[in-house]
Parts: structure tokens; sequence; C-alpha cells
């Protein structure tokens, strides 16, 4: 499986949040970039920006209610009792200058409609996907596709996930071979960041010129 780069050699020049939020854009902020971190319901997106952000992470999690049990497939994720129903929001400062604004979307279905506006001005999307659940993460492909939006696949391990090879992987997901595919642990930030990094060098070699 590709792996990322070492989150210990780019890294982050701040890092993440560590109680005294970082408010402030450090002087070395050179280029601002959006970025998606989509998946579908449950992968991980909330806890992905909230182990990088080196703000305090903008949340809109609203309780499961015994309505939403009804639809939001809970099998993987027993323990969940919020869900994201808007937007997650973070921020985190690479070294090199580069600031990743990350929005975090819904994961249902049911907020495809919000997909347009919080996708505007994105450059790209770090797709989460849970390999116990790999359908689930069709419609979300699907929409970055159409979306246009060059994009990463990070593999968010849960303990009782099955192993597959990367090629197993690639081709249940349909992924072009340029497409980066890592795995991560969203719950560490050096994981979640090192995932970021391989979706920051994917967006920065499709902007070079073929022949260097
Ligand atoms: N074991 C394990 N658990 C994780 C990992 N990432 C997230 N979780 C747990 O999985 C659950 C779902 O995580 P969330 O971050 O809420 O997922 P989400 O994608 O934001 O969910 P929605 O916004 O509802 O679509 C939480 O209980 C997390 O603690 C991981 O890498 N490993
Ligand atoms: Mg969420």
């Amino acid at each position: 499986m590709a792996s990322a780069p070492s989150s210990s050699s780019p890294g982050t020049s701040t890092g993440p949040r560590d109680g005294t939020d970082d408010l402030h854009l450090p002087d070395s902020a050179r280029d601002l970039v959006k970025i998606l971190v989509a998946g579908p319901f449950g992968v991980g997106k909330t806890t992905l920006i909230d182990s990088v952000s080196e703000i305090r992470p903008l949340h809109t999690e609203e309780h499961l209610s015994e309505a939403s049990v009804q639809v939001d497939d809970l099998a993987g994720v027993r323990d969940k009792t919020t869900t994201t129903v808007a937007i997650d929001f973070g921020r985190v400062s690479l070294a090199g200058g580069v600031v990743l604004y990350l929005f975090g979307t819904p994961g249902q279905e049911r907020f495809r409609s919000l997909w347009a506006d919080i996708a505007y001005g994105a450059l790209g999307a770090l797709v989460l996907v849970d390999t116990r659940r790999i359908d689930d993460s069709f419609d979300v492909l699907g929409l970055v596709e159409e979306t246009g939006l060059p994009y990463a696949v990070a593999l968010n391990t849960f303990p009782d996930s099955r192993s597959y090879t990367e090629d197993q992987l690639r081709r249940s997901l349909d992924l072009d071979p340029g497409t980066p595919m890592v795995s991560c642990d969203a719950r560490d930030a050096n994981s979640s960041i090192d995932s970021l990094l391989a979706l920051v060098q994917h967006l920065i070699a499709r902007d070079r010129p073929e022949t260097w």
C-alpha cells in the first residue's frame, strides 16, 4: 500500500491543537487551501478534523434520534450517538506555508443538497473509507468525481476490519492508478496529517507540467 510521507518530515508547522488554541495564522502562511473531508456516515470525518485542527474545531453534531436510527446504518459504529448535520471545520498549517482549511461534509445521502455549497472553492478531497463497509463509500466517491475534485482515499482502520490487498481495495473502489490510497487512524493526529499530506502531494503533482 502506498504510504504517505511521514508527518515527522514535512509535518505541521504549528502542530495540532494542544489545548492552547492557535487562532492566528502563522506568519509563514502562504497558500491557503480549502480541502473537503468526505466519506459515508460514521467513517471518522469529525474525528479526523478534531485530531489535526490547531484551532478549536467547529462542529454541527446532533444526537441521533429514534427516527434517524431507522435510516442511519449503525453497523460497525454501534457506540455512535451523534452525527454531523451540516459541516465540521478545522485548520491545520503545514510546513512550507501551506494552510489547510478542512471542511467535513455530512455523511448521509439526505444531506446531498448541501454538497455544492460545501464543495465550492475546494481544491481537493480526502475521502475516508471504512473497509468493513466498502459499498457505503460509492455514493461519496461518485459525488467527488462528479464535482471534478482531485482526491485521495484514506482507509480508516477499525479493530475488526478485515485485511485486503491494495489491489483488491483499488479494484473494489474502482480507483485510478494515480489516486493515492493510504491507511490512517483518524484518532491519531500524525496519521491524519500523513493522509492530508498524501492528498496535498497529489494536488501539487497534478499541477506540475508533465515534463520536468
Ligand atoms: N477504532 C477506531 N474508531 C474510530 C476511528 N475513527 C473514528 N472512530 C470512531 O468512530 C465513530 C464515528 O466517528 P465520527 O468521527 O463521528 O464519524 P463521522 O464520519 O464524522 O460521522 P457522521 O458525521 O455521522 O457521518 C466515533 O465513535 C469515533 O470515535 C478510527 O480510526 N479507529
Ligand atoms: Mg461527523
